[in-house]
C-alpha cells in the first residue's frame, strides 16, 4: 500500500519527559480527567480545507506548499487520491474526527448535476476510509463563497438565482453529510455580509438568510438527520459587514427569526479577536445563552489584522477555553476543529504533524490546568464572594424580581449603612492562574 507520510509513525504519548517532537507529552486519549477520557472532552478533528487543499498561497505570492501527492489538478482522481492521503494522516495522528465543506473534498463541475456526481463519487470513498478506520465525521458544510458566482453572496445574493443555486448545493451537503454519519452541520456566512450601503437592502437579505436556515431545517427534518446546526460568527473577511459578526449579532438573528430551537454557535479563536472580543468571552456568551455547540481552534497574531488560523499553542488561551468548557460539562455533539493552517513558510508534509501534535497537546495541557483550577476551587470561591450581597437581603429581593424602584428608593434613603465594594484583586488572581501553569 502506498505510503503518504513515510517518515512518519502513528504518534504516541510519550509524557512529559519525552524529547521527541513528534510524540504527545500531555494528550493522552484514554487517560481520564473529572471522570471522563481526554478524548471526550477534546473530541478532536482535522478540518480538510487547510489541512490537505492549503496551497500557501497569500494576495502577493503564488503557491508554496507542495504535496508529492497533489498533481495539481483539481481532477477527481486527484480528489480520491486525496482521501488516502487524509486517512492516513488522521490515523496516525490518532483524531477521532474530520470536517470539509463540499468543495474541499471534491471538485466543482460544469453544472450542479456534475458536482453532485463529483461529491457522491468521493462519499463512496470517504464513507469506505470512515468505515475502515473508524474516524468519524464531525461536521460538513458547502462552500458559498468561492466561486464568482457567490461574488454577492449566497442566501443573502440580490439575485434570486443564485440563492436558488446555494439552496440546491445544501440540500446536497446535507444529505451527503448525513450520509457519511456527520454529527454536525456548519454555517458560516462566507459572503453574507455586504460591502456597501447604498446598493443593499439589509433588511431583505437577512429575511432571505433566515428562509435560507429554515429551508435547510425542514430539508435534514424531511431526511431523517438529526445532527445539531450550527453558526459560526466572523465579524469581517471577506465582506467588510458580515451579519454573523459575533456571538452576540448571531444570537439576536437566530432569536429573531424563530431559529434558536434548531441552530447553536461554533466558536472560532481568530474570528472573536477580530471581532474586538477574546475567545473566553465568546465562548461564555454563547455558553450562559445555551448556544455553545462547538470549536474552531486555532489563533490569530496580535500584530497582523486579520484571519491567520495559526495553530494554538498559548497554554493561557486553551486553559481559558477548557474552563468554559468544562463549566458547560464538555461540548456534546461538538468538537475542537483545528481550523488552522501551518505557515506558507512551513513547506514540508511533516509540518503538518509538528502542528497538530502541538495543538493538541496545548490543549491537553489547557484541560488538566483547568482541571487543577476547578478542583482546587479557590477562581471559582472568589467569584461566588464577589457577588454574595445577591445571595440575601435586598440584593436577593432584586435577582427575585420582588422590588420596584421605588422601594430601592426607600431601601437607600432609610440605610444606616451601605455594603462598601471590595477588592476586584485582578492582579492576584492573574498570579494565581500562573500557579497552575
Ligand atoms: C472561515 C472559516 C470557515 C468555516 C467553515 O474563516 O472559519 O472555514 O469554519 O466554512
Ligand atoms: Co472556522
Amino acid at each position: 500500500m502506498t505510503t503518504y507520510f513515510p517518515e512518519v509513525d502513528k504518534i504516541q504519548f510519550e509524557g512529559t519527559s519525552s524529547r521527541n517532537p513528534l510524540a504527545f507529552r500531555h494528550y493522552n486519549a484514554s487517560e481520564i480527567v473529572e471522570g471522563r477520557t481526554m478524548n471526550d472532552w477534546l473530541r478532536f478533528a482535522v478540518c480538510y480545507w487547510h489541512t490537505f487543499r492549503g496551497t500557501g498561497s497569500d494576495p502577493f505570492g503564488a503557491p508554496t506548499l507542495m504535496r508529492p501527492w497533489d498533481d495539481g489538478t483539481d481532477s477527481l482522481d486527484n480528489a480520491l487520491r486525496r482521501v488516502d492521503v487524509a486517512f492516513e494522516f488522521m490515523t496516525k495522528l490518532g483524531v477521532p474526527y474530520y470536517c470539509f465543506h463540499d468543495r474541499d473534498v471534491a471538485p466543482e463541475g460544469a453544472t450542479l448535476r456534475e458536482s453532485n456526481a463529483n461529491l457522491d463519487a468521493v462519499a463512496r470513498k470517504l464513507k469506505e476510509a470512515q468505515r475502515s478506520t473508524g474516524i468519524k465525521l464531525l461536521w460538513g458544510t458547502a462552500n458559498l463563497f468561492s466561486h464568482p458566482r457567490y461574488m454577492h453572496g449566497a442566501a443573502t445574493s440580490p439575485n434570486a438565482d443564485v440563492f436558488a443555486y446555494a439552496g440546491a448545493q445544501v440540500k446536497k451537503a446535507l444529505e451527503v453529510t448525513y450520509e457519511l454519519g456527520g454529527e454536525n452541520y456548519v454555517f458560516w456566512g462566507g459572503r453574507e455580509g455586504y460591502m456597501c450601503s447604498y446598493n443593499t437592502d439589509m433588511k431583505r437579505e437577512l429575511d432571505h438568510l433566515a428562509r435560507f436556515m429554515h429551508m435547510a431545517h425542514e430539508h435534514a427534518k424531511s431526511i431523517g438527520f438529526k445532527g445539531q446546526f450550527l453558526f459560526e460568527p466572523k465579524p469581517k473577511e471577506p465582506t467588510k459587514h458580515q451579519y454573523d459578526f459575533d456571538a452576540a449579532a448571531c444570537l439576536n438573528f437566530l432569536r429573531q427569526y424563530g431559529l434558536m430551537d434548531v441552530v447553536k454557535l461554533n466558536i472560532e479563536t481568530n474570528h472573536a479577536t477580530l471581532a474586538g472580543h477574546s475567545m473566553m468571552h465568546e465562548l461564555e456568551y454563547a455558553s450562559i445563552q445555551g448556544v455553545l455547540g462547538s470549536i474552531d481552534a486555532n489563533t490569530g497574531d496580535l500584530l497582523l489584522g486579520w484571519d491567520t488560523d495559526q495553530f494554538p499553542t498559548d497554554i493561557y488561551l486553551t486553559t481559558q477555553i477548557m474552563l468554559v468548557l468544562m463549566k458547560q460539562g464538555g461540548l456534546h455533539s461538538g468538537g475542537t476543529n483545528f481550523d488552522a493552517k501551518v505557515r506558507r513558510e512551513s513547506i514540508d508534509p511533516i509540518d503538518l504533524f509538528h502542528a497538530h501534535v502541538g495543538g493538541m497537546d496545548a490543549f491537553a495541557r489547557g484541560l488538566k490546568i483547568a482541571a487543577a483550577i476547578r478542583a482546587d476551587g479557590v477562581l471559582n470561591d472568589f467569584v461566588r464572594q464577589r457577588y454574595s450581597t445577591y445571595d440575601n437581603g435586598m440584593g436577593r429581593r432584586i435577582e427575585a424580581g420582588s422590588v420596584s424602584l421605588n422601594e430601592l428608593d426607600t431601601y437607600i434613603q432609610e440605610s444606616t449603612s451601605l455594603t462598601a465594594n471590595t477588592s476586584g484583586r485582578q492582579e492576584m488572581l492573574e498570579n494565581l492562574i500562573n500557579r497552575y501553569i
